[in-house]
Parts: structure tokens; C-alpha cells; sequence
């Protein structure tokens, strides 16, 4: 390996599409091996998946720091007013993932609605034999409410119109390039809707915006889904709302300290849970990997990067 090659940290699970990548540009160091202390000082960027948390004090160690790239769409985890502070490039990788995510989504919807894992339970266990499987809900036609209508919720809606679903949404604020009906606070859109998809960024501004306000309004008859970050809703809360039946059941790819996921959810037979896969197919693996290694590679070129965050762009 060459001299010249950039060194960089690799601070948190990254695909291995990824780490093959770097290993051919750069001189790769792991965030927990580090031994040799001058190492800090000609890393010049660091590296991780959406789940990455670098603040303020981690990014002092690297004087020479100039990027930090993201392979996820997501950068809640990312302190950005520090990194601009310090002239430190953010890049995530927006977009190629969104199909994967949305077709999660629709996945969990069917799941919850139709049962599915548990009727496949009840078909390995012979169960069938003594009688046939509880009936489910429909999902065709049904209300949902989607929080968040950026690009992952537009997906998500495109899936749902097929399904001929009444479609509202909240966000900030209405979006003039969509025709959903917007509604202007999480509690009106849950009180509308049977099931309610939250797909908003993570971070202090989201930080349980599902509460159980929130939930109550949904109400026994409503289902949740979470493919966004555990942080947006309040885990407690959905947890009570849960064994109280408050709510008709859950289908969660994220929770609050991954990957701990309280025992208390993992008994509930109303939830349906996945581990943080929304993104986890090889292709967008894949592409979320390339746009990640491109980013850097056009940096260290002195090339504008491809997908800055919004924060970092000019
Ligand atoms: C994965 C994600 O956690 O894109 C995101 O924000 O949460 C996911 O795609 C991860 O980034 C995969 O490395």
C-alpha cells in the first residue's frame, strides 16, 4: 500500500462492499484499534454507516480532519454544526436506498395488518389441525398517514396508491409538489388514519415526536410503523400503548439503543420486528457503498463531493 494513500477511521459498522473499497484507496484505520497515537493526527477522514455517532470531542482528536462520510441517508448521529464549524465536509447517500425502505415499509404494513409471521408460526406448528387461522385486517383501501413526506415517504405513498389507500401526511410544513392531503400535527393525522408510517429524520428536532399523545389518538384500531430512527418515537409510551391494546400492534425496523431491543416489545405478539434491514438488500448495500467511496474520492481529488448534506451544501 502506498504512502500516499489518505488515512481515514472507520468509526462504526460499515457494509463490506465499503470496507473492500477503502482498503484499495486508503489507509484504513478502526475507531477501537487505534494504537499508535500519531495515527490521529493524518487521518483526514472518518467513515461510517448511518447508525455512526461522531460529536464534537471525537472529531478534536483528528486535527487534520476534512470529511466525514456517511453510508446512509441518515446523519442524525453526525454533530454538522461542529463539523462547519471546523470546515469538515458531511456527505450521506440519499436517494439510492429509497425504494428498499419504502418496500420495507409496505412490508411491515402487510405483516402487522395480515399477520403474516404470525400465521407462519401457526403453519410450522401444525396449528391448522385444530382450527383455521384468526382473521386479519385489511390493508387494501385502508387510511394511512405518513410522518415525514420527503423522498423515502413519496416512495412510500407511490407503493400505497397501489393498494388504493387514502394517503394524508405531516411534516413541517405542506409540500406543494405532492397531492396527499396534509395535516398539520402527528395527533390530527393519527386520529385520521389507521395506520401511521413514521419515515422523518432522527435527531433533537424528532426526538419522540410520537408520544403517547400521539398514540392514544391512533387508538385501538390503529397500527404503527417505525423505519425511520427509534428515537423519533417515545419506545415507552409505545410500549404501554402496546400491552394496554391502546393500539392494535406495531411493526418496528428501529429502536431507541440498537441493537437492544427491550424484552418487553420482543414478548408482544401485536408487533412485528425487523433489525435496522430497511437498507439491507445487496444491491442498495451495494450503492449506498459506491456513492459512499465516490464522495471520499472526489474530496481527496479536490473535486466537489457528490451527495454533501444539506447543511454542507454551497
Ligand atoms: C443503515 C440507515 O443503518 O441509511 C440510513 O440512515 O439507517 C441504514 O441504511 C446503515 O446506514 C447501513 O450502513
Amino acid at each position: 500500500m502506498s504512502i500516499h494513500h489518505p488515512e481515514i477511521v472507520v468509526t462504526s459498522r460499515i457494509p463490506p462492499f465499503l470496507t473492500t473499497g477503502l482498503q484499495e484507496k486508503f489507509i484504513v484505520h478502526e475507531r477501537d484499534h487505534i494504537r499508535d497515537r500519531q495515527v490521529f493526527g493524518r487521518v483526514r477522514a472518518l467513515v461510517g454507516g448511518g447508525e455512526a455517532k461522531i460529536d464534537a470531542a471525537y472529531m478534536a482528536l483528528f486535527p487534520a480532519l476534512e470529511m466525514i462520510s456517511v453510508c446512509g441517508v441518515g446523519y442524525d448521529g453526525i454533530d454538522v454544526a461542529a463539523a462547519k464549524k471546523r470546515g469538515i465536509m458531511v456527505t450521506h447517500t440519499p436517494d439510492v436506498l429509497n425504494d428498499d425502505v419504502a418496500d420495507l415499509a409496505l412490508g411491515l404494513l402487510l405483516s402487522v395488518a395480515r399477520k403474516i409471521p404470525a400465521a407462519d408460526r401457526f403453519t410450522r406448528n401444525a396449528d391448522w389441525l385444530d382450527g383455521p387461522f384468526q382473521l386479519t385486517r385489511k390493508l387494501t383501501g385502508a387510511k394511512l398517514g405518513i410522518v415525514g413526506m420527503g423522498r423515502i415517504g413519496q416512495a412510500i405513498a407511490k407503493r400505497a396508491a397501489a393498494f388504493d389507500m387514502d394517503i394524508s401526511y405531516t411534516s413541517r410544513n405542506p409540500r406543494t409538489d405532492v397531492s396527499y392531503k396534509y395535516i398539520a400535527t402527528p395527533t390530527a393525522l393519527a386520529a385520521e388514519v389507521d395506520f401511521m408510517v413514521v419515515i422523518t429524520p432522527g435527531g433533537a428536532a424528532t426526538k419522540n415526536l410520537i408520544n403517547a399523545e400521539v398514540l392514544k389518538a391512533l387508538g385501538p384500531q390503529g397500527f404503527l410503523i417505525n423505519v425511520a430512527r427509534g428515537s423519533v418515537v417515545d419506545q415507552a409510551a409505545l410500549i404501554e400503548a402496546l400491552q394496554k391494546k391502546a393500539i392494535a400492534g406495531a411493526g418496528l425496523d428501529v429502536y431507541v439503543d440498537e441493537p437492544n431491543v427491550p424484552a418487553e416489545l420482543r414478548k408482544l405478539d401485536n408487533v412485528v420486528l425487523t433489525p435496522h434491514m430497511a437498507s439491507g438488500t445487496v444491491e442498495t448495500r451495494k450503492a449506498m457503498s459506491a456513492l459512499a467511496l465516490l464522495n471520499l474520492e472526489l474530496h481527496m481529488a479536490g473535486q466537489p463531493v457528490k451527495t454533501p448534506v444539506p447543511e454542507c451544501r454551497t
